[in-house]
């Protein structure tokens, strides 16, 4: 329990104060920041009980101070610049240098204290998506505070009564501040270190843009036809891959703070969704799943068995939500004759290319694009294009890893014999029985 007497006792307190139980600004934590959108090593703990640290896609814990028994965190809302993938940046609103920010880690029944800067040029609050807190300290503008004006710093303290995956997002001008990507995830661990343990933890939340081809800023107004489909603000080929021991139990926990759901689908496995923002889900109403769908404001957790060796996509199954900025207009021609288009085409726009006409892979073509745009299906794996973007990556399941090596341990080498491949002769036409006339049905 906090007691004054135990706080002025302990050494970390020397700059801290308080007067009638309010802190005073000479007491705020730093505030570190981060400049790289590659994921960061697990944060251990060196405080308080022991857990299982997890990890952040392209992103990274945010670290605490002991102040007497309570965890104190510090997070700024500022302006920042995120690479979306390389050759792409936009300017978005984030946390201490990126977004989304920091994921906030700590153990059920921890007291914390969260310090808000507000760096942005108008004001914003935080609210803690899921949590079960007092109600003043739910961060909703107007209702429960006032908005943290330009400059000022607010401080949320509650204790984490439940263990699980929640979310952070500002409940100030949501809809322009969502849209420039201030989010981030707030991961509990139970007190009781054998509550359903895994080996990895990942945890990344779903956030989508309206980014023109050749600009750099999302255009806040879009309700509905957004071209930046990602994972933590990166879209393939720039989110990290997961990787994993072979034999390892694995826990992904998913946000959605986008404005449509996400169908995420892992090749070669069966999961069980085992927790959302609202709790741990018993056993005995899990139910074997390879795609788990993840509503609209929701957390979707799933643990998987890692037993099958190899790269395995890991993406969402919407396939518009794959590709990066894309013309939403072209028109399908699969089955038009090319000759014809083209001819069509040519007179109109000379170096225009008729295309799509087969269907639209494009394999190693290159296409001229504004700057700071994507292509719109892109990557290379070890046998060709992959032809992916947006909401895409590998979860890399290896036999040789060691325990809290996160790094991508590049292509899988097959065994031998187990890639599929070209027949040594072309098939012989098959045998087809002929369509009858639709006439002759009978209906
Ligand atoms: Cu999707």
């Amino acid at each position: 329990m906090f007691s004054r007497r135990g706080f002025l006792g302990t050494a970390a307190l020397v700059s801290a104060s308080t007067v009638g139980g309010r802190v005073q600004a000479a007491s705020i934590p730093e505030a570190p920041t981060m400049d790289k959108a590659v994921m960061q090593p697990p944060l251990h703990p060196t405080a308080g009980p022991d857990y299982r640290p997890v990890v952040t896609l392209n992103g990274w814990t945010l670290p605490f101070r002991m102040n007497g028994d309570w965890k104190e965190f510090h997070l700024v809302a500022e302006p920042v610049v995120r690479e979306f993938a390389e050759g792409m940046n936009v300017n978005l609103w984030g946390y201490n240098g990126q977004s989304p920010g920091p994921t906030i880690e700590a153990v059920e029944g921890d007291k914390v204290r969260i310090f808000v800067t507000n760096r942005l040029p108008e004001y914003t609050t935080v609210h803690w998506h899921g949590m079960i807190i007092p109600s003043g300290m739910d961060g909703v503008g107007g209702l429960t505070q006032p908005h943290i004006q330009p400059g000022k710093t607010f401080v949320y303290e509650f204790e984490m009564k439940k263990s699980g995956t929640f979310m952070y997002h500002p409940h100030s001008d949501e809809m322009v501040q969502m849209a420039m990507g201030m989010m981030g995830m707030v991961v509990v661990h139970p007190r009781d270190p054998n509550f359903r343990p895994v080996d990895r933890d990942f945890v990344f939340v779903m956030s989508t843009y309206r980014v023109d081809p050749g600009t750099y800023l999302p255009r806040v107004n879009e309700m509905t036809d957004f071209n930046m489909w990602t994972w933590n603000s990166r879209v393939f080929p720039g989110i990290d891959p997961l990787p994993v021991r072979l034999g390892d139990k694995v826990r992904v926990r998913i946000g959605n703070l986008s404005m449509t759901n996400h169908p995420i689908h892992l090749h070669g496995h069966s999961f069980a969704v085992t927790c959302t923002d609202g709790g741990w889900i018993p056993e005995s109403a899990q139910y074997p799943e390879t795609t788990t769908d993840v509503p609209v404001g929701a957390v979707r957790v799933f643990d998987v068995l890692a037993d099958n060796p190899g790269d395995w996509a890991f993406h969402c199954h919407k396939s518009h939500h794959t590709m990066n900025a894309m013309g939403h207009e072209v028109r399908t021609l699969i089955g038009v004759p090319r000759k014809d288009l083209a001819k069509a085409v040519g007179k109109l726009a000379p170096d225009a290319m008729a295309m799509g006409s087969t269907g639209m892979a494009m394999g190693n073509m290159e296409m001229p694009a504004p700057d700071n745009t994507l292509p719109m299906m892109t990557g290379t794996g070890q046998f060709g294009p992959i032809e992916m973007g947006g909401m895409f990556t590998v979860m890399k399941i290896r036999e040789d890893l060691a325990r809290d090596d996160y790094r991508d341990p590049g292509p899988y080498q097959f065994p031998k014999g187990t890639v599929a491949y070209e027949v040594a002769s072309p098939a012989a036409e098959p045998a087809r029985q002929p369509a009858r006339p639709i006439q002759q049905m009978k209906m």
